[in-house]
């Protein structure tokens, strides 16, 4: 018992925080977080069964018949997890995907070592900005990712799962936020020594598109 008091303070560092799966900050991540729930329910409920048997082997004889373990916990009880583990796998995959339903496009270049982004103002022109990205609140919002060097990734734990950046090739990668803010993230795939600095930040807006200073201007 207090063991788990001392253990449960570190077991929990990673349950909160700027890059936290589990504080999600919009639609997509709330379905990420939700699998991870079901997934770590799944690897309790099996890891418990094994407990049970272990400490049953080591226990006297019982009656119970050979077949209620290998065939109903063995076999049954595993595959009832297994199958639900992934059935809300395959659930939470489908409901991520981005669609063909209009949604708001914005571009995401990495390098070695860093990240360019380009939304489109109000007049339709790209604007580009550094290792910050701007993004609508509260609708969904297309990233198109790629690379110019190696293979990076674009992770923003806050609003979505983690898609690699690959020179030569454009991911789609849908994200959202409920509300305006600032989210962070950063490079998911060691790319090289300037890895560890690949961070970057992502700005979402109650308006869109945002209102900017102009920096031709700036002093
Ligand atoms: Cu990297």
């Amino acid at each position: 018992m207090r063991g788990g008091v001392l253990i449960a303070p570190v077991a929990l560092i990673g349950c909160s925080g700027p890059l936290s799966t589990l504080q999600p900050g919009g639609a997509t991540a709330t379905e990420i977080a939700w699998l991870w729930w079901v997934m770590l329910a799944g690897a309790v409920a099996l890891t418990m069964m094994m407990v049970v048997l272990i400490a049953m082997a080591f226990g006297a004889p019982r009656d119970t018949g050979a077949r209620v373990w290998t065939h109903g916990m063995g076999l049954a009880f595993s595959l009832v997890v297994l199958s639900a583990t992934l059935g809300a796998g395959l659930w939470v995959g489908e409901r991520i995907l981005p669609r063909d339903d209009g949604a708001v496009e914005v571009r995401a270049r990495a390098f070695q070592w860093g990240w360019r982004f380009t939304h489109t103002d109000s007049d339709g022109n790209p604007v580009e900005t550094d290792g910050l990205l701007h993004i609508p609140a509260g609708q969904p919002v297309d990233v198109l990712i790629t690379s110019e060097d190696v293979i990076h990734s674009f992770w923003v734990p806050r609003l979505a799962g983690k898609l690699d950046a690959i020179p030569g090739r454009t991911n789609r990668a849908r994200i959202s936020a409920d509300a305006p803010g600032t989210y962070a993230g950063l490079c998911a795939e060691f790319c090289g020594l300037g890895h560890a600095r690949m961070r970057f930040d992502v700005q979402a807006h109650d308006t869109w598109p945002p209102a900017l200073p102009d920096e031709s201007e700036a002093p």
